[in-house]
C-alpha cells in the first residue's frame, strides 16, 4: 500500500467494545492512520436496529467515542464522527434501498442471527442493515474497509450495490475492498467458542471489554472453555477454546502460532492461561489510563465530536448530490 487510500470503517455503541472489536478493527485502525486517509464512525443509527435504552445509548455513544481516542485513534490524523450527526448516510441509505434486492438482504448471516436472537423484534431496519453500512462505506469514495471477518458478507454485498449502480448510470462509486487482521479477525466467545465474541452477548463470562478490571480479566480466561487434552496446540476443529486463546495471544504478542505451540509445548492450559491473560492486561491498562482521563475533558470530547460531524457533512454531501443528479432527482441549480 503506497499511495494513500480512503479507509472507512463503524462501530456500533451497543455496548461496551470487547476485546474481539479490538484486535478486529480497531487495532488495524489505530496503525492505518499514519498512512491514509482515516474516517471512523461510531454507528448509532446501526444500534437502535436492535432495542437500546435511550440512557444507555446515549452514554455509551459518548464512551466509544472516548475509547476510541484511549486506544489511540488521533483526532488530528483521522476523522472521527457520529453517524446520526451526517444527515446523508439516512438519505443515502434509502437511495440504495431501492438497489438493493430482498434476494440479498435475505442472505445476510447476521440478520439471521440477529432476527434468532430478538425474535420479539424483527423490524425492517435490521432487515435493511446493510444497505445503510453499504451508504456509510460508499459516501466517502473508500478503498479499504478494516473490519473483522464477520463483516465479509456486508463488505461483499457493498462491492455488489456500487457495481450495480456505476454499470446502470456510470461510474460513480469507488468500489471498496475489506481489510482483515492476519491474527484477531474472528475471537471466538470464552464461553461458546464456535460463536463469535460479541459486546451484547447475555453472558458476561463470554467477552472480555476494553474497561474490565484486571482482575476479572484473568479470571475469565481462566475460565474460558477449552478441552480435556491439556496440550497446547492449534486445531480449529477439535480444539475450539484454546485455538482461540492461541488466535488472542498470537495477536496481541505478534507471534506466529507456531511459535506459540513451542513456546508453551511442556506447559500446561494453567500456564497458557496465565500467559495470555497477563498479556491482555498489558495491553488494556494504558487504553484504561488514557479513557479515565479523557472522560473527564467534557467540553474537549464534545468539541472534537461537533468538528467531526461537520468535516464528514461537507464530504459526504459531495457523493450524495452526484447519486441524487444521476437517478433523475429533480434539482434546482
Ligand atoms: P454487537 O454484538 O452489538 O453486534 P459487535 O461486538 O459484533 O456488536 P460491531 O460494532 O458490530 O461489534 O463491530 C465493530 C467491529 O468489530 C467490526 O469491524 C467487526 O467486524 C469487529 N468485530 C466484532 N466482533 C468481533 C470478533 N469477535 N472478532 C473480531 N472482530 C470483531
Ligand atoms: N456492520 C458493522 C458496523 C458498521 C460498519 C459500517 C463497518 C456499520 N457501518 C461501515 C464498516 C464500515 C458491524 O456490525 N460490525
Amino acid at each position: 500500500m503506497e499511495e494513500k487510500k480512503i479507509i472507512f470503517s463503524g462501530i456500533q455503541p451497543s455496548g461496551y467494545f470487547t476485546l474481539g472489536n479490538y484486535l478486529g478493527a480497531i487495532k488495524n485502525w489505530t496503525k492505518l492512520q499514519h498512512e491514509h486517509n482515516c474516517i471512523f464512525c461510531i454507528v448509532d443509527m446501526h444500534a437502535i436496529t436492535v432495542r437500546q435504552e435511550p440512557k444507555n445509548l446515549r452514554q455509551r455513544t459518548y464512551d466509544s467515542f472516548v475509547q476510541l481516542i484511549a486506544c489511540g485513534l488521533e483526532p488530528e490524523k483521522a476523522l472521527l464522527f457520529i453517524q446520526s450527526h451526517v444527515p446523508a448516510h439516512a438519505e443515502l441509505a434509502w437511495l440504495l434501498n431501492c438497489y438493493t434486492y430482498m434476494g440479498e438482504l435475505n442472505r445476510m448471516t447476521q440478520f439471521k442471527d440477529k432476527s434468532s436472537r430478538h425474535s420479539e423484534n424483527i423490524n425492517a431496519g435490521l432487515y435493511t442493515y446493510p444497505a445503510l453500512m453499504a451508504a456509510d462505506i460508499l459516501l466517502y469514495q473508500t478503498d479499504l474497509v478494516p473490519v473483522g471477518e464477520d463483516q465479509k458478507q456486508h463488505i461483499e454485498l457493498t462491492r455488489d450495490i456500487a457495481i450495480r449502480f456505476n454499470n446502470l448510470y456510470s461510474p460513480t462509486f469507488v468500489v471498496p475492498e475489506g481489510y482483515f487482521p492476519k491474527a484477531g479477525a474472528r475471537v471466538m466467545s470464552l464461553q461458546e467458542p464456535d460463536k463469535k465474541m460479541s459486546k451484547s452477548d447475555e453472558n458476561e463470562n463470554a467477552y472480555i471489554t476494553l474497561l474490565e478490571e484486571p482482575s476479572r480479566i484473568m479470571n475469565k480466561v481462566k475460565r474460558a472453555v477449552t478441552d480435556s487434552e491439556n496440550q497446547v496446540r492449534y486445531d480449529i476443529k477439535n480444539k475450539p477454546g484454546i485455538s482461540n486463546l492461541i488466535d488472542i495471544y498470537a495477536s496481541i504478542t505478534g507471534k506466529s502460532i507456531e511459535d506459540i505451540e513451542r513456546e508453551f509445548s511442556s506447559a500446561g492450559y494453567g500456564q497458557f492461561k496465565n500467559a495470555v491473560g497477563e498479556a491482555i492486561v498489558e495491553t488494556l491498562s494504558p487504553i484504561q489510563e488514557r479513557f479515565k482521563e479523557l472522560s473527564k475533558e467534557k467540553g474537549y470530547i464534545n468539541n472534537l465530536i461537533r468538528e467531526g460531524a461537520e468535516k464528514a457533512e461537507r464530504m459526504s454531501y459531495k457523493t450524495l448530490n452526484k447519486v441524487m443528479r444521476k437517478i433523475g432527482l429533480y434539482q434546482v441549480k
